[in-house]
């Protein structure tokens, strides 16, 4: 409370609880590297140094206000000081740009230009440290890191992992993971959480653009695209439209112009996943079976969930995730369809998420020994892909997705957003069930962007306890509830990306909160206007089911739209 004096403007304190907050409300933005609002706070960086009068220099983001304050965000001694962090972070770092992947979208980069280091006064470091590109999903580049500790920190409170942390000292300090193993032999579940608030270029996507192009000019190959729910809010934020802006048929439209055969929709496997997961639910309620039962189209989860919860398994609904019934319909029938061996249609995913990679190359999702999905393509990876094609996105005309696989209904898009799956569920099992909420069902209580929310439903006589959550540091937080006989649920819903999936690894700024909410909406408001509500009301769905499928609940159902888990 109070008020401090911002370069001599009065400015109330509120709730602020840095001096950092009430700078950027007085609308001055001062530098940070390691200050996020929903991480805890490190001081590392210094560069949000402010003078504050009687205190003198001070790190605006671990200072709190006190009424009164005479703060000074821009003096002579600030400036020095923000150019001489910059200079000698540059100095220990790999100075690559042009080919870096994060090359203009750096913020190291884009601070040295911001305050004008145009020289750097001492030599660049030369020993090169190895780069690590054994993991599925992300890429460590050691020498582009400049100890900001934002993907630690990331991984520890949000995730709950802690695969990575500080190693050595002094000058040799390194982030590293334990015991400086690969990537690919730790319990990292790929989320790609530690990417989105990497400031620099030391971790970034693993790129499957080069792949993705080969197999488009490649006029032996049928390439096939499935566009995932989240991607079509979010992607075009990397053309400049507001975050939340529905760019679906512009997405289709570019893809068709850059020579894919065939543009279809996640949306129609996620319905399928909504009814095969519902009557395994009814099942399992009717039949005394394992509960609570868990979602499992988070590859993310589902990884963290082999790793620390072999007891667990038996909880998880054998479904396979939409992208991965998806690839499995491809490559076992619409090949044939069109008379295709599996081998000569290429699946392409493109995702907001970065573990959908990894999802895609589980030895379990093949066909006569090819991945179902062959190539994941992140939505900054497809966008860049639209540049490098040279088309102008606004310019676009939207086009429809083809057909038969290029239809779904909003519970299918809801998927993209934390709460979706639930919510389509209990729009499936009350229609099916004949409850009161027959017709237009809409959930609230999954809604939203918290990170655990529960809820109970009653449909017909019976009353349906369930809990939504996302992060895995909540999701541990609910199992131990669940363990020490604290929560008890039917049905649990996880997303191991804060907001769901409209906040994977690979959307454009994954970190922003703002715009993951205005993504969520875009999602809400899209499904308010679809008219094919619910997964059943999906005649497309019904047809694969009865003609690809033989019937609901057959043999072929279950062994090509569901899995199992390893300890
Ligand atoms: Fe998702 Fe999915 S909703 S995980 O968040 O379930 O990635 O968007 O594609 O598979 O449909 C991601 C998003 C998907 C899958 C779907 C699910
Ligand atoms: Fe941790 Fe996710 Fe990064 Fe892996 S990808 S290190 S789990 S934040």
């Amino acid at each position: 409370t109070g008020q401090v004096y911002i370069d001599g403007q009065a400015v109330p304190v509120g709730d602020a609880q840095n001096i950092l907050e009430v700078v950027r409300k007085a609308g001055i933005e001062l530098p940070t590297f390691c200050y996020h609002s929903e991480l805890s706070v490190y001081g590392a960086c210094r560069l949000c140094m402010v003078e504050v009068e009687s205190m003198g220099l001070v790190a605006s983001c671990s200072t709190p206000p006190a009424d009164g304050m005479i703060i000074h965000t821009n003096t002579r001694r600030t400036r020095r000081l923000r150019r001489m962090i910059l200079e000698l972070l540059l100095a220990n770092h790999d100075r690559e740009c042009p080919t870096c992947a994060k090359n203009t979208g750096c913020k190291l980069q884009k601070l040295a230009r911001q305050y004008g280091v145009n020289t750097i006064r001492f030599g660049n470091r030369d020993e090169k440290l190895p780069i690590d590109a054994s993991g599925s999903s992300i890429v460590k580049d050691p020498n582009k890191c400049i100890l900001c500790g934002d993907c630690v920190r990331m991984c520890r409170e949000v995730q709950g992992l802690g695969i990575w942390d500080f190693a050595h000292r002094g000058s040799k300090t390194q982030v590293t993971t334990a015991f400086g193993k690969d990537l690919a032999d730790v319990a990292c579940v790929n989320c790609g959480q530690c990417v989105a608030v990497c400031p620099t270029g030391a971790l970034t996507v693993k790129s499957e653009i080069d792949r993705a192009w080969s197999a488009i000019h490649d006029p032996a190959k049928t390439v096939v695209v499935q566009i995932a729910p989240a991607v079509r809010v979010a992607l075009g934020e990397e053309f400049g439209l507001a975050a939340g802006s529905a760019v679906t048929g512009k997405i289709v439209a570019a893809l068709k112009k850059m020579g894919v055969d065939r543009v279809f929709d996640t949306l129609i496997a996620a319905d399928l996943t909504t009814i095969e997961e519902s009557m395994e639910f009814m099942s399992r309620m009717e039949n005394g079976g394992k509960l609570p039962l868990f979602t499992s189209c988070c590859p993310g989860w589902i990884k963290y969930c082999e790793q620390m919860h072999g007891e667990l398994l038996e909880n998880l609904s054998s479904c396979r995730s939409p992208q991965q019934m998806f690839g499995s319909l491809v490559k076992k029938h619409y090949a044939k369809k069109i008379g295709k061996t599996s081998g000569e249609v290429v699946c392409i995913s493109v995702m907001p998420c970065t573990a959908k990679k990894f999802e895609a190359q589980r030895p379990e999702f093949t066909t006569d020994g090819v991945y179902d999905v062959d190539i994941v393509l992140t939505t900054v990876e497809l966008a860049q892909m639209i540049k490098e094609a040279g088309l102008v996105f606004d310019d676009l005309e939207p086009a429809g997705f083809d057909n038969p696989l290029g239809m779904g209904s909003g519970g299918a898009l809801i998927f993209g957003a934390s709460g979706g799956v639930m919510e389509s569920v209990v729009r499936f099992v009350s229609g099916y069930l004949g409850g009161p909420e027959v017709g237009r069902v809409d959930y609230h209580p999954a809604r939203g962007i918290e990170g655990i929310k529960e809820a109970a439903v009653t449909v017909k006589d019976k009353t349906l306890k369930v809990a939504v959550v996302n992060g895995l540091a909540n999701a541990e937080n609910l199992l131990q509830r669940i363990k020490n006989g604290e929560a008890d649920y039917h049905l649990v819903e996880v997303m191991a990306c804060p907001g769901g999936c409209v906040g994977g690894g690979g959307q454009p700024d994954a970190n922003d909160t703002a715009a993951r909410v205005q993504r969520l909406k875009s999602i809400y408001r899209l499904d308010a206007v679809e008219q094919v509500h619910k997964a059943q009301d999906n005649v497309y769905v019904n047809k694969i089911i009865n003609e690809w499928l033989q019937g609901p609940g057959s043999h072929a159902a279950h062994h090509d739209l569901h899995t199992g888990y390893v300890h």
